[in-house]
């Protein structure tokens, strides 16, 4: 398990609302154990508004530095940094994410260009060519797909422009092509997401997963982690369906629809994101079924999907945190000092169900 720098989450958040500087001392580097993830009661530390603030330097694995990526030192408060953002703003993953570094830019009085791919991979690698062109002097990313990637970071690289990539990963050189990642361990969202599936269906039955979007690792990696613990964990539950619902709303209900259409006893339902879950749940109301008929699990933490435990629709949620601003900010002002960063930055997510959703349901975003 690779080490994540992680503070085990307290009970209340009101606890953790420390100043940046201050929670970087309460991290420690640590390597999750297999049974602390999977009672999910770990995160990595949030302050109060749910922003990841775990130290940019703090995991164990490689680091980069200037001196090895190239470039120059630069004062972050004198800097342009360009957002490119993936995804169309219809999904609250995708709003959340913009609003919190567009929150930290502000806070720390940082020039921020931003763009929106509108999940178009095309779109996208034109977005940062042209941030390159109107001037950002460091990017930070959030990639829609993992390859094709080499022209814009071509571009980038001759001009020395440091990178961060956050949320999904892009198949290309740390320290050379970018600086580092930031985001989640998707294979173990996979295996939590898979915990919770055994929990509520009692290990028994046939379940259907409802695959993201092709063409990136976020997508992979939910479905590797899945399909590894159900195998290890529950031989009796068989996965009979997998279809992708490009992590849309509208696609996860018209696939559902197709689901129980094809399959009416289906015992439960895996959403690799919230959305194509709350699609499930609208195609299951359409079709006259009661909450909790078909069980369902989801990966992000979206308000909406935790209301539907609390009603009783959705029966797990392991978040997949967002709130990449203040570490990714962090990250770029540290590196740009001229110290080192690690190339991986990984952090840890925490998970809902019936028996903290009420409670947390403002964590949710
Ligand atoms: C995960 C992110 C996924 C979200 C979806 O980090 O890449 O993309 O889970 C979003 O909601 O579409």
């Amino acid at each position: 398990m690779k080490p994540t720098a992680s503070v085990r989450r307290t009970s209340a958040r009101h606890l953790l609302t420390v100043g940046l500087v201050a929670s970087l001392a309460l991290v420690s580097a640590c390597t999750k154990s297999e049974d602390d993830s999977a009672k999910g009661d770990s995160a990595s530390p949030q302050n109060d508004a749910g922003q990841v603030v775990s130290s940019p330097s703090t995991g164990s694995g490689p680091s980069c530095a200037l001196d090895a990526y190239g470039g120059e030192k630069l004062d972050l408060k004198n800097a342009t940094v360009g957002f490119s953002q993936s995804e169309k703003e219809a999904n609250p993953f995708r709003i959340a994410e913009t609003a919190s570094l567009k929150a930290e830019a502000g806070k720390r009085g940082v020039k921020l260009l931003t763009a929106n791919a509108q999940s178009q991979f095309s779109k996208q690698i034109s977005d940062v060519q042209d941030l390159i062109a109107k001037g950002a002097d460091l990017l930070v990313i959030a990639p829609l797909n993992s390859d094709g990637w080499e022209p814009v970071l071509r571009a980038a690289s001759a001009k020395h422009i440091p990178i961060v990539t956050i949320d999904r990963k892009i198949n290309a050189t740390a320290c050379k092509d970018y600086v580092s990642f930031i985001g989640s361990d998707f294979v173990e969202q996979g295996k939590r997401a898979a915990d919770q599936m055994i929990e509520a269906t009692g290990g028994k039955g046939e379940i259907a997963i409802l695959l993201g979007a092709a063409g990136n690792n976020v997508t992979t990696e939910r479905t590797k982690g899945f399909e590894q613990r159900i195998k290890e964990k529950a031989p009796d539950l068989k996965i009979v369906f997998r279809q992708t619902g490009d992590f849309a709303r509208e696609k996860g209900q018209s696939v559902t629809e197709n689901l129980i259409q094809s399959k009416p006893g289906i015992t439960g339902i895996y959403a690799e994101n919230d959305e194509m879950g709350l699609g499930a749940v609208n195609a299951l109301k359409g079709a006259g079924k009661k909450p909790g008929a078909v069980k369902i699990v989801t990966i992000d933490g979206t308000r909406n999907a935790v209301q539907g435990i609390v009603d009783g629709w959705i029966q797990g949620v392991i978040e997949s945190n967002p709130r990449f601003g203040p570490l990714a900010f962090q990250t770029l002002d540290t590196f740009t000092r001229g110290e080192k960063v690690s190339q991986d930055i990984v952090i840890e997510d925490s998970s809902y169900t019936g028996s903290n959703a009420r409670a947390d349901l403002g964590k949710a975003y």
